[in-house]
């Protein structure tokens, strides 16, 4: 990769360069050390900046057509003016088949849109784990003119927390279902999600949507009402035959509105901020411990003891964060 100084990102970005866009992307994303640098120089100065955009999380199981939906509501956004990035979490590398490619195809006709861009985001080593840039991907995206940002993640594990904590707007997309599939969804997923759409409620399944929607009104009524003052909407849609953006669009519109008015809304992207600081702290704090080789060198020795019932687990934590604690004031 080609590198560049601090004005040509700064001044890529603010012109709305795509190209620059990518190759920031890519700096943010480098495990190289001077690159990190970089990196970290570029995001240090374009947090200043404060563009209003949306971030919305899309989450929902492998197939439910959250890339379908997101080709077909990305180009009705940029119909309705707005510029709209898309990012995917993909954990696909650690699953057979991998969907990246796939994704790339079904949104053909909005990658090639210049309003619209488009990355997988780079899922590091953990799957949508703390040290993955999904969140510095999202900030250059809006500092590059892009006002409606789009996370896409499959399902699986904690992506779904993962995302809503780095959104203003958290949508679970389900399928048309029986009562038995609704019952299946995750209860901490039904209440983290501030909207719900049912997709594919088309041809033979249209029916069969209208009722999964109210079914799931009623079960969203025995749920406590959020602290937010806002409580989740349900919406059919059919990514196929483009129907229903409107009213999916019309939920998000009347979310930002209410927690921009309560004050919300600025409220949990710095909380955000903060959780976000602290989860890399924590990661990073390991990762140190990991790279330190006699720390290691003494925790391989106490695990062979731990399993071996000769140490308790809890002397054997003392005596590894001790020679920790040793380490941080010697090193003072
Ligand atoms: N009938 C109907 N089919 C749809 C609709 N949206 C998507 N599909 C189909 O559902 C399948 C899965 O769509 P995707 O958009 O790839 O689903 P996804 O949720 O992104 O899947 P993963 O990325 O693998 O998690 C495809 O065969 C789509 O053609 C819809 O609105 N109606
Ligand atoms: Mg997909």
């Amino acid at each position: 990769m080609k590198r560049y100084d601090l004005d040509y990102y700064i001044n890529g970005l603010k012109s709305q360069n795509n190209v620059v866009l990518a190759q920031s992307i890519t700096l943010v994303e480098s495990k190289r050390s001077s690159d990190q640098e970089l990196a970290d120089q570029l995001l240090n100065e374009i947090i200043k900046e404060t563009p209003s955009t949306i971030r919305i999380g899309i989450t929902g199981t492998p197939g439910v057509g959250k890339s379908s939906f997101i080709e077909s509501f990305g180009g009705y956004l940029i119909e309705q003016g707005k510029k709209v990035a898309v990012l995917a979490i993909d954990p696909s590398s650690q699953r057979t088949g991998g969907s990246i490619l796939g994704d790339k195809t079904r949104m053909e006709t909005l990658s090639k849109n210049p309003k619209a861009f488009i990355r997988p985001s780079a899922s590091g080593s953990t799957l949508g784990g703390v040290n993955n840039r999904t969140r510095e991907a999202m900030l250059l995206c809006e500092v590059a003119g892009f006002d409606t940002i789009i996370i896409e993640t499959v399902g699986v594990g904690q992506s779904e927390t993962l995302v809503n904590n780095m959104v203003d707007f958290f949508l679970l997309m389900i399928q048309p279902g029986s009562g038995d599939d609704l019952q299946g969804i995750k209860k901490g997923i039904m209440e983290m999600a501030h909207g719900i759409v049912i997709n594919k409620a088309d041809g033979d399944q249209a029916k069969l949507a209208k009722r999964s929607k109210s079914d799931l009104l009623n079960a969203l009524h025995l749920f406590a009402a959020s602290e937010t003052g806002w409580s989740t909407q349900v919406e059919l849609c059919s990514a196929l035959e483009k129907k229903g953006f409107d009213a999916v669009w019309q939920m998000i519109t009347a979310f930002q509105d209410q927690m921009t008015g309560n004050g919300l809304f600025k409220q949990n992207r710095s909380d955000q901020n903060v959780t976000w600081f602290e989860d890399r702290v924590n990661f990073g704090l390991l990762q140190q411990l990991i790279d330190h080789k006699e720390l290691m060198e003494l925790q391989k020795e106490l695990k062979v003891k731990v399993r071996q019932n000769e140490l308790s687990v809890s002397k054997a934590t003392s005596q590894l964060l001790n020679r920790v604690r040793q380490l941080l004031t010697s090193s003072k």
